[in-house]
């Protein structure tokens, strides 16, 4: 086994990891915000006597990995994978060393989940869930209710009359499959939408929406929480760094919360995705003072925030891998020192870990032909300025 774990005896690693009855931390220094199941709690016991069985750590360069120098400030670092992770033994490694929790890129949605209206596929996500127990780490479930990632067959048969049906049908059979191995669900992705005609700012393009209103999003906690007693149940939204949309987008995600907590919607966390640059290539526009303002109205609501899918869209930038992964880790370097200054932030997860596979490859492809370097590690698995910008900054994060 691989020593990913620090080095402390298995019962005060489970003892910091204990929590309180209220959902609380015990012991904030590796308190991993509730994400640990009971399962996980006995498997991270287990890697600790693992752990400090494997002596010193072989210093990779750069120094310890991403996993332990957020875990030396409280936090949780990780990063979204797919099925490649259980295939690709080199991918599997680093991804070991390097993340201490993992969101499946595509293996929870729906369009993977669901052949047909009445059947589901579980292979390839219990094979994932499977996996990550086995290592210890943690699994973030993305997503129970998006308007994208549907599959062909539901526009023909979703309608008002049934729409609600399938969701709850969805979700309980998803997030009850996997209730006590996935430490928290993103429940609704991208509810919202900067240019939407309505007051409330809700995306007018999501099926769920047309056909059930406003109240889906409360209806999706709901039945999440009934799926999974203890998952920390997650509101997950992009776009709230740079305008054009990020004000908007803020105070429409503040009283969408507000509105979800004052109707007693079991509602526990905060997604920011952090896909930075995604519609806005200057990155100088970084509203850095208004964003963490909003950070901190958010934990005023008493939500945990967790960085969900952060990467640098590297499309503007020039061609050089040097000048580049500097530009790059610079927007990293920037974007963490304010979000992770805010104490109610617990985690941290990139949108993959290595730039051999990256979704903004696919979306944004570079009019130069060459292939995009927006993540930690590069295509050959090798740590890059993005890593040391974000070591850097979890070094320098305030202890939780
Ligand atoms: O990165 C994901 C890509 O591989 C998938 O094809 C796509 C559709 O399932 O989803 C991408 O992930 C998105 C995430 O689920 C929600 N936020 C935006 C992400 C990038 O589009």
């Amino acid at each position: 086994m691989a020593c990913f774990l620090a080095k402390r005896p298995a019962s005060e690693t489970v003892k910091q990891v204990r929590l309180r009855e209220d959902g609380g931390c015990v012991d904030h220094e590796l308190c991993m915000t509730r994400l640990l199941s009971r399962r996980a709690l006995l498997s991270v016991a287990a890697a600790g006597i693992a752990a400090a069985a494997c002596g010193s750590d072989t210093a990779a360069p750069g120094g310890p990995p991403l996993r332990e120098r957020a875990a030396a400030r409280g936090l949780v670092y990780g990063a979204a994978g797919d099925v490649e992770l259980t295939t690709n033994q080199q991918l599997g490694t680093t991804f070991v060393r390097e993340a201490g929790a993992f969101v499946p890129e595509v293996s929870l949605k729906w369009a993977a989940l669901r052949p047909a209206s009445d059947t589901f596929d579980f292979v390839a996500s219990d094979a994932l869930i499977a996996w990550a127990g086995a290592r210890t780490i943690l699994v973030r479930g993305h997503a129970l209710a998006w308007h994208q990632a549907l599959p062909n067959w539901f526009a023909g048969v979703a309608n008002e009359q049934t729409a609600g049906g399938f969701l709850d049908a969805h979700i309980a059979a998803v997030a009850g499959r996997y209730s006590g191995r996935v430490g928290s669900w993103d429940v609704v992705n991208e509810p919202l939408d900067p240019f939407s005609d309505r007051d409330d700012g809700l995306r007018e393009e999501s099926p769920w929406l047309r056909l059930l209103g406003p109240a889906y999003i409360a209806r999706a906690f709901v039945a999440a929480r009934e799926a999974d007693a203890t998952a920390v149940l997650t509101l997950n939204e992009y776009g709230f760094e740079n305008d054009p949309g990020a004000a908007r987008k803020r105070a429409d995600f503040l009283r969408l919360i507000g509105r979800l907590k004052d109707s007693g919607t079991p509602i526990q966390a905060a997604g920011l995705q952090a896909h930075l640059l995604q519609n806005n290539p200057r990155w100088a526009e970084f509203d850095a003072t208004g964003y963490s303002k909003f950070l901190g109205e958010l934990a005023a609501m008493g939500l945990q925030l967790f960085v969900t899918e952060l990467d640098v869209n590297d499309t503007a930038f020039p061609q050089d891998a040097r000048t580049r992964d500097a530009a790059v880790a610079s927007v990293y370097r920037d974007y963490l020192g304010v979000a992770l200054a805010e104490p109610a932030v617990k985690m941290v997860t990139t949108w993959g870990l290595s730039d051999r596979t990256s979704w903004i490859d696919r979306s944004y492809p570079r009019k130069d032909g060459a292939h995009a370097r927006p993540l930690p590690l590069d295509a050959g698995y090798q740590r890059k300025a993005a890593w040391e910008a974000v070591a850097t900054a979890f070094d320098r994060a305030p202890k939780r």
